[in-house]
């Protein structure tokens, strides 16, 4: 048992037509809107083939970014954090994932405390909340604050990174104690307690994968983490996300996933 990764349920919200007015530093051209919903259908129907049960919200074209759900909280057992997204144009997301959670113990990011979940990696024995362009010291501290007095044994240890939007666009979890990272991400934090594995430079936007109960979710595309996956996982899907990394997206900003 693995618990971090063991969940019942996944919240995702629908993409909205204007996704291409969303944040990105890609210059790959605008998403094809038709593919971009069949792949977040695809996505949603991993999900539960995965065991979860998914609650989609209505996309809305205020926040042409809002299907990237994962920034917009970080929760940990019971627990739900309501973020305040680093980027000025995302902070509204976060008012409908707290609706969708009103019936949780929740606790809201406020004043200068900055944080995306996409952020904050939960691994091995630890979580590591990268300190980013979206994530700052204020909102690293919050959220470690938070998840101690949740449970005061929990280890919690901050990663400042560049090269890359979040941590987890940088590194994530294959398998217990196995990380993959983006060659692009440059850190000076010590991974020494997992197995790492750098993917190659042209793989640079493959590093992030999502482990749910005994499967793992990886995108289309990425042959050294198809070789991985094979090795360490039970299960895998595999996903084309390319309307979505258009924008800066990949698998794990799709969804929260949770235990209900
Ligand atoms: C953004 O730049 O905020 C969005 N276009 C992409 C966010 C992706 N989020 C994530 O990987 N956690």
């Amino acid at each position: 048992m693995y618990p971090h990764n063991r969940f019942t349920h996944a919240l995702t919200r629908t993409p909205t037509d204007n996704l291409s007015a969303g944040l990105t530093s890609q210059t790959i051209g605008a998403p094809d809107m038709a593919l971009a919903y069949q792949q977040h259908t695809a996505y949603q129907d991993a999900l539960r083939a995965c065991g979860l049960s998914v609650t989609a919200l209505a996309g809305d074209p205020t926040y042409p970014d809002g299907c990237f759900v994962e920034d917009a909280a970080v929760i940990y057992g019971d627990l739900v954090v309501i973020t305040q997204p680093g980027a000025l144009s995302r902070r509204g997301e976060a008012d409908a994932i707290a609706a969708a959670f009103a019936h949780r113990p929740l606790i809201r990011l406020t004043g200068e405390a900055y944080l995306d979940g996409g952020d904050v990696l939960f691994c091995a024995d630890r979580v590591l909340i990268g300190l980013s362009e979206r994530t700052n010291r204020a909102g690293a501290t919050a959220l470690r604050n938070a998840l101690r007095d949740y449970d005061s044994a929990v280890r919690v240890e901050f990663v400042p990174i560049s090269g890359v939007l979040h941590l987890k666009t940088g590194v994530t979890e294959l398998a217990p104690g196995v990380l993959v990272f983006s060659p692009l991400m440059q850190t000076e934090a010590d991974f020494s307690f997992a197995e790492c594995h750098t993917l190659p430079e042209r793989e640079w936007h493959g590093a992030n994968l999502v482990p749910i109960n005994d499967s793992l979710l990886i995108m289309e595309g990425y042959p050294t983490v198809t070789e991985l996956a094979a090795k360490h996982a039970r299960t895998v899907h595999t996903l084309a996300m390319s309307e979505f990394e258009k924008m800066d997206g990949s698998l794990s900003c799709l969804s929260l996933r949770y235990h209900a």
